[in-house]
């Protein structure tokens, strides 16, 4: 027998979230009716801008891997930003930072890419210590952005796990103005106000040949309690990858209402 996690509805949980990113993550989640955030790990910035207005209307969130891009240039971010008003979505760049406070401040602010200027969450491993949660936000919290942490990974073999989930789970709620939640497998703290996304998603697989490990979307939610699943190659790889986005999200939202 399946044992359900009760949740609160997204309408009721953005009065606990104390980040505004959290806080406007929970509307669009509520109007879109959407908990989908789609993983567009694509190389070329043509096809992957093709790819978002296809898909957008389903999801809440997109995360990009911004320097996996191999034509990038400052338009992309421009043209993705129009997307991002066009469907409303927010963008989350998972850039895993993973370095001492003073280095990762640099690194969200400036270098090629200047990830505080355009995305509006991002993510670190905690592995440094709180120091990276501080430096992030002394970048970050200006411009009012959203910090996830890294508290577990959906990888085969990952150290992030036991005391070290528990210790990221503590810092997080430490920074709570900043940190707005995590990537997880599973719901890991009862604070309604802290948002669980969880990577490895998939119908068609369960693993790849890289050490990825796949649950399904239903898991990920009804009996990992986990809010927002996020899924790339089950979409962009699927032969019409917006019906494949319409399922996922369908499906994930119904998990999700049947948890409230
Ligand atoms: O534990 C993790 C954390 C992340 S952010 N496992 C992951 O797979 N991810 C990311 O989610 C990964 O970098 C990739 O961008 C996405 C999963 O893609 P998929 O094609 O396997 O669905």
């Amino acid at each position: 027998m399946l044992k359900k996690i009760k949740k609160l509805p997204y309408t009721d949980r953005l009065n606990y979230c104390v980040n505004k990113t959290a806080k406007r993550l929970c509307e669009i989640i509520a109007s879109k009716q959407s908990n989908l955030c789609l993983s567009a790990d694509i190389t070329d910035s043509e096809k992957l801008l093709n790819l978002v207005d296809r898909v957008g209307s389903e999801i809440c969130l997109l995360k990009t891997h911004i320097d996996i891009l191999s034509d990038f240039d400052a338009n992309f971010l421009i043209a993705l930003k129009v997307l991002a008003q066009k469907h409303t979505f927010l963008i989350f760049e998972d850039r895993k930072f993973a370095d001492i406070g003073h280095t990762v401040k640099q690194q969200y602010a400036g270098g090629l890419y200047k990830i505080v200027e355009w995305a509006d969450i991002s993510n670190a491993h905690t592995v440094p210590g709180p120091g990276i949660i501080q430096g992030l936000q002394e970048v970050g919290s200006f411009k009012q952005r959203g910090l996830l942490l890294l508290a577990e990974m959906s990888s085969v073999g990952s150290l992030a796990r036991g005391s070290y989930t528990q210790a990221s789970v503590k810092m997080a709620e430490d920074y709570t103005d900043f940190v707005m939640g995590f990537i997880a497998q599973r719901q890991l703290t009862q604070n309604p106000g802290l948002i669980h996304m969880t990577p490895g998603v998939q119908w068609h697989q369960v693993d790849d040949s890289l050490g990825q490990r796949y649950i399904l979307p239903e898991q990920a939610i009804l009996e990992n309690g986990t809010d927002i699943i996020i899924v790339g190659r089950g979409i962009y790889q699927a032969s019409d990858p917006l019906l494949e986005a319409r399922r996922y999200r369908e499906a994930a939202w119904e998990a999700y209402l049947s948890c409230c």
